[in-house]
């Protein structure tokens, strides 16, 4: 069944690629040539969780195989052997190329797992990452191994933390008290970025609010709008620097202040300083709303509201800002029974509390126009609040309005008649002397919490005099801060991080006065060390800097880096932040990290089919819509299945038609493919050939494990071709069967078109029609008689990208003794890839009886070979005898008859 030995083969490339670093990038490299740098995110060595430890039992009843725990998918393959065929072909470009990898180690799932367990997490990450590395060599990725890095590595570490110490120089680290996301089953807060809908990015664990805590941030948000500019610099996808775009979510308006009244109705001299993007409504403003969390608020709640308003708080404060902010979700409230002072008409207006306003946005409070805003009309309406519309629609189309009500004699503002734009201005102007508000630039991108409370992660380098809360920087000679060994690092529960147990690591003493001092115990979030790994793959070795500048200048910034869109805000934000710092200390010499991000497509599960039964056991149609529970559902096995039109049916029974869906490979559901089983079966080479062959690279595709076949096959007759038939006993010769022979016209432009078209593909980042067009060239061999060398020896390595392993043995075969890892790739001649064919009138007697297409330069006698041949013409022909031919090659051929 096996199409070639690539039992043999594959092995015995590893061991030598390996034996030989054939894909070291050396120290020193010649930097007159040009520079390639392309990064795969590297991964998390996740382990298999014990939750799920059912379904392995499940799968070894059912003799299956995937025993390991810990490994990779067919979804890290995907983009593994996109950019190893980028680094492929841009070494035989001759490119010097860095293509690494490494382990981004510490963080919460691998601390889940040994929690779960009771195996300390060093022993587990470190056995995945033993795995996971075999795994990747396994499939021939062509990593310089001797530049590996990994995240707990106190080498590695050790940077991360001297970088923290740079946010501290610079004022970009500080410690507040903030309100929190508090994740109690992970026992740690988490970042904004980290909570999705209400529960832990990782795990799926539910989150609440928690009351201030003391926490480290970074102060990202001093970057916003460079980390918003230089998108417009980076060959990314358009979608991903949207969502960046959003969740900076730049907005431009004033804030405004409303003075505060006292139960008499004088001004205290207290305000409540309002956000709004439409300052031209303000006239429009028939109340406040204040945050349920606006440290204001208790100060002014009147005595008959307190309890309602307590008691609406502490709902409030349960709920994620999401729940909160929903659109659909009713809006509710309480009166807070104090009123403030509109400061353009010198109204008293009520202040609310509602939960619809977030104390994380702006300045947790809103002036409310219920007749221009939809939630504060909802509101109004739900609470009977007047509505007072300020802007008239020019038409119904026009968003653009005419402001109208909106004067006021007293403060000598009128902006009746304007455009909301221009009405904007005015207000604001108007706010700004006479000290009733400003201009206000607002970003929905909050300072990142950079502190956990948990023990699996890099220790943050500062210490605390005792008994105060200040904190003292190391020096930087006193780097790395290593994690000390803890037997017990679950989490405390409390909010105390488990380091704290570590008591003689705990307490320490200031270098500089020698007074007794504790370190910090909170350690940094999973994302520390991939916010600037890349950096450290061009000089992994280096004790004294992060980074030599001339390697960093030469080598950065990554051209193409590779990985899930998943990542759009979080890893891709952080990093890009941490990069504006480094360069703005003369670390790093671009402003950006990643010039080009390509996002790989998810790899879905094989199709799975459910037929329905009734009651009886027969079967019916399934119809679009859900089936409810009265059916049963039966799964139903590909082979008894066809398709019909759009949608499949039994083929048994072409009536019943079937739901077919494809899911996300999740353990869970039991539809992951292991990749050392498709090794073992096809061969790395097939299984990269079929991931890259499944469809266009960054879309969707299903997983189907016959279609590797089709790829297997064509890679056993490429193997054929070149190697021969099997001997009598299964056996293959040890040579190759190419010939001498000079190669044909026609041979020499089947090669050149797919020499083009692959090239082409390949640095298009179209693979799979790469594939195609050596399928094409293949078949196109089986019709000569004679493969010359010349022919063949450049479609190897056109192959080589892709199928590296048979590549190397083939390129052996043929008879060279040297990898062709370094071998200039073939490119392609320019004058075989014309379209030569041209059209020739044909001619009878003088009279144009039709054309045929020939080759240009085609002779007299394979002309009219062809003319003969043409079903029209051949009628004129036909037992005729030929007196005359007259060829004008190019142009006519006339045949002249004997009468
Ligand atoms: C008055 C107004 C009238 C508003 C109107 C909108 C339309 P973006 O674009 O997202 O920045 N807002 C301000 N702070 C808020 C908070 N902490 N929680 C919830 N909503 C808040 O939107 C800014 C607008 O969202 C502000 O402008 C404010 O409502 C509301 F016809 O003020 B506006």
């Amino acid at each position: 069944k096996r199409a070639y030995p690539f039992h043999e083969i594959e092995p015995k490339w590893q061991t030598f690629w390996e034996k030989n670093r054939t894909f070291r990038t050396p120290d020193e490299i010649d930097t007159s040539k040009p520079k390639f740098y392309v990064l795969d995110m590297f991964p998390y060595p996740r382990s298999l969780s014990i939750s799920i430890s059912v379904c392995i039992f499940v799968s070894v009843l059912k003799g299956e195989s995937n025993l390991g725990g810990a490994g990779l998918h067919v979804g890290h393959p995907l983009g593994y052997t996109a950019t190893d065929i980028l680094a492929r072909l841009k070494r035989m470009q001759g490119y010097n190329v860095l293509h690494p990898m490494g382990w981004d180690a510490f963080g919460l799932p691998a601390e889940q797992y040994a929690i779960e367990t009771g195996t300390h997490p060093k022993i587990t990450t470190l056995r995945n990452i033993n795995r996971f590395r075999t795994q990747l060599k396994s499939l021939g990725f062509s990593y310089d191994w001797d530049r590996e890095i990994s995240t707990i590595e106190p080498d590695f570490y050790k940077w991360t933390q001297w970088i923290f110490l740079q946010l501290l120089k610079r004022g970009l680290a500080y410690q507040a008290e903030v309100p929190v996301n508090w994740c109690p089953v992970l026992g740690t807060v988490l970042a904004n970025e980290e909570v999705v809908d209400g529960v832990s990015e990782r795990g799926g664990h539910p989150v609440i609010r928690k009351q201030p805590m003391r926490q480290w941030i970074l102060k990202i948000t001093e970057y916003a709008d460079r980390l918003l500019e230089d998108l417009d610099d980076v060959d990314w996808p358009e979608s991903l620097k949207e969502m960046q775009r959003n969740w900076i979510g730049k907005s431009e308006g004033a804030q405004m202040e409303f003075p505060i009244l006292d139960s008499d109705g004088q001004e205290r001299d207290v305000k409540i300083t309002i956000y709004t993007t439409r300052p031209d409504t303000i006239f429009g403003a028939t109340y406040l709303v204040l945050a349920p969390e606006h440290i204001l608020l208790p100060s002014l709640v009147s005595k008959e509201q307190s309890k309602c308003v307590e008691e609406y708080k502490d709902i409030a404060l349960r709920k994620s800002e999401l729940k909160r902010t929903e659109l659909q979700k009713e809006k509710t409230g309480v009166f807070s029974g104090g009123y403030a002072r509109n400061p353009v008409n010198g109204e008293a207006i009520p202040i609310w509390v509602a939960d619809y306003v977030l104390g994380s946005y702006g300045t947790g409070a809103i002036m409310a126009v219920p007749a221009h805003d939809s939630r504060d009309q909802e509101f109004a309406l739900n609470y009977d609040i007047p509505i007072l519309p300020v802007v008239k629609q020019d038409d119904e189309s026009c968003s653009e309005g005419t402001i109208i009500n909106s004067s006021n004699v007293t403060t000598g503002l009128d902006i009746n008649g304007l455009s909301c734009k221009e009405a904007a201005s005015k207000v604001i102007e108007w706010a700004e002397k006479t000290g009733n508000g400003k201009k206000k630039v607002n970003y929905k991108l909050r300072d990142w919490l950079f502190a956990r409370q948990r023990y699996w992660g890099e220790p943050i380098p500062v210490i605390f005099l005792d008994g105060t809360s200040e904190s003292v920087p190391l020096n930087e000679t006193e780097l790395p801060l290593t994690l000390p060994e803890l037997d017990d690092f679950t989490p405390t529960g409390t909010g105390e991080p488990p380091l704290s147990k570590a008591k003689s690591w705990v307490e320490t003493t200031d270098p500089s006065s020698g007074k007794p001092a504790i370190r910090e115990t909170s350690t940094m979030p999973q994302w520390a060390g991939s916010c600037w790994y890349y950096l450290r793959f061009m000089d992994p070795k280096n004790s004294n800097e992060l980074v030599d500048k001339t390697k960093e200048r030469y080598w950065g910034p990554v051209d193409v880096y590779v990985g899930g869109a998943e990542h759009a805000v979080l890893h891709l934000l952080y990093s890009r932040f941490w990069h504006k710092v480094l360069y703005d200390i003369g670390v790093v010499s671009t402003k950006e990290p990643f010039k080009c991000v390509i996002n790989q497509g998810l790899i879905l599960g094989e199709v799975q089919y459910t037929a329905y039964k009734d009651a009886d056991g027969n079967y019916v149609p399934a119809d679009s819509t859900e089936m409810s529970g009265e059916y049963h559902r039966e799964s139903i096995p590909e082979e008894k299945v066809i398709k019909s039109g759009d949608s499949f049916v039994l083929k048994d029974d072409p009536n019943i038609r079937l739901i077919s869906r494809a899911h996300k490979m999740s353990k869970s559901r039991g539809n992951v493919v292991n990749p050392d089983d498709v090794v073992s079966e096809y061969g790395a080479d097939s299984l990269r050939l079929y991931e890259m062959f499944m469809g266009p690279f960054r879309d969707f595709k299903t997983w189907n494990t016959s279609g590797i076949e089709g790829v297997h096959r064509f890679l056993g007759r490429t193997w054929r071709l070149i190697v021969g038939s099997p001997l009598p006993d299964g056996t293959f010769n040890d040579g190759s069967v190419v010939t001498d022979e000079k190669p044909t016209l026609e041979q020499l432009r089947s090669l050149h078109k797919c020499i083009a078209k692959v090239t082409e593909e390949i640095e298009g980042t179209r693979f799979n029609t790469g594939i195609s067009a050596m399928m094409e060239f293949i078949n196109a061999t089986y019709k000569w008689d004679k493969h010359p060398k010349t022919i063949i020896e450049p479609f190897v390595l056109l192959l080589s990208p892709y199928a590296p392993h048979m590549a190397e043995e083939l390129w052996f075969r043929i008879g060279h003794s040297n990898s062709l890892a370094y071998e200039s790739f073939p490119k392609a001649n320019p004058d075989y890839l014309k379209d030569t064919t041209i059209v020739l009138p044909i001619q009878i007697n003088g009279k144009t009886r039709g054309t045929i297409q020939v080759e240009e330069g085609c002779s007299e006698e394979e002309a009219f070979r062809l003319a003969s041949l043409d079903e029209k013409l051949s009628k004129f022909l036909d037992g005729k005898s030929i007196k005359k031919r007259i060829y004008v090659p190019g142009k006519i051929l006339n045949v002249i008859l004997d009468r």
